[in-house]
């Protein structure tokens, strides 16, 4: 039986890649924050099950404790470490990124010296952002592209990534990259554009009233499904080589399309219940990020699965049943 290490594992993705490596035979270990592990034992997380976590080992280490990661990694050996702890807010100023640059760079370094010391063919995926093109001169975008970041997360997510290739070249560790476009669920965060939306769609329909406000119903992005995205984690580290790989659907869609899905889907006309408003406006992006997926597809087969319009439907059916539960 392979057992692997999640980082983040109460997070969006950390969720779907433990129940995807547990239906595959794994055991899985998590590390959350003690707060972290608090709300799952208490049941506090939104919509968790908690049966899932129950079938996980879960270690109560703040990546920033480095003796508690040391001593960790030298007492469980590990065949595969996912590392998708991160701040993650891009909307965040530059000017207050301090705290989300040393943080993840800090982690990402600590996660690889100690497994480089104590189990170095353990393999390590590290989790990468179409932020590290940040405002790229092409589209799409693919493993050639230059990174010119333009966030805190980006640049931390730039630093990580050349951390992970060096310790790859220099140490001859088997480091996969996946720089993971943007991807969703019922399970994403609300301050993300489309479960702000999804969300508020719900609450419209089921008579909550209220108006959303959004920022640049013009900005576009390539919007994936978050389980079809996990299952290319999985991919990348059990692929011969360790590579880096763009994962994206290659689909571009605006938030005027989410408004239109999620709205229309929940029986309402997005344009009567949504307005623009400067405070959630970002620097305007004059080359849209969408990923060129072809090397994950002409090299492990992954593709994605699940569309658009059903992942947006899918979300807006998930906050229905939460508003339905709470009325
Ligand atoms: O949902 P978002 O906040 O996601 P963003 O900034 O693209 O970041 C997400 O995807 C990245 C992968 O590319 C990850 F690296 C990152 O961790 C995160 O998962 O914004 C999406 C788009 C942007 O163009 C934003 O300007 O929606 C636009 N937008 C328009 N109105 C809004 C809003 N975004 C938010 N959050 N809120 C708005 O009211």
């Amino acid at each position: 039986m392979k057992r692997a290490l999640i980082t983040g594992i109460t997070g969006q993705d950390g969720f779907y890649l433990a129940e995807y490596l547990l239906s595959l035979g794994y055991e899985v270990h998590g590390l959350a924050r003690q707060t972290g592990l608090e709300h799952i034992r208490g049941n506090l997380l939104q919509d968790v099950p908690p049966e899932l976590y129950q079938r996980c080992h879960l270690h109560a280490v703040n990546l920033d404790n480095f003796p508690g990661l040391y001593r960790l990694v030298s007492s469980i050996p590990f065949d595969e470490c996912y590392h998708l702890a991160a701040s993650s807010f891009v909307g965040e100023r530059l000017a207050d990124g301090y705290q989300t640059i040393q943080n993840n760079i800090a982690s990402t370094h600590y996660l690889l010296a100690a497994l480089n010391e104590f189990q170095p063919g353990c393999r390590f995926y590290f989790a990468g952002s179409s932020e590290m093109f940040g405002r790229p001169d092409k589209a799409p975008q693919d493993e050639q592209t230059p990174m010119n970041p333009r966030s805190a997360y980006g640049i931390s997510k730039v630093a990580g990534y050349h951390l992970a290739r060096n310790y790859r070249e220099s140490m001859g560790m088997f480091c996969g990259v996946g720089i993971l476009y943007n991807h969703e669920s019922p399970r994403r965060r609300p301050e993300f554009v489309t479960r702000k939306i999804t969300l508020a769609a719900a609450r419209i329909a089921t008579g909550g009233g209220g108006r959303l406000q959004l920022g640049n119903v013009e900005a576009r992005r390539d919007w994936g499904h978050a389980p079809d995205y996990v299952r290319a984690m999985h991919a990348i580290l059990n692929h011969d080589e360790p590579r880096d790989f763009v994962v994206a659907t290659g689909i571009l869609h605006s938030v005027a399309d989410i408004c239109e899905t999620a709205f229309a889907h929940a029986g309402l006309d997005w344009r009567e219940h949504v307005e623009s408003t400067a405070d959630f406006y970002r620097e305007e992006e004059q080359v849209p990020l969408t990923g060129n997926a072809e090397r994950i597809t002409q090299e492990t087969g992954w593709r994605p699965t699940v569309t658009f319009e059903q992942m947006i439907c899918a979300m807006v059916d998930a906050d229905m049943a939460r508003m339905r539960t709470l009325s």
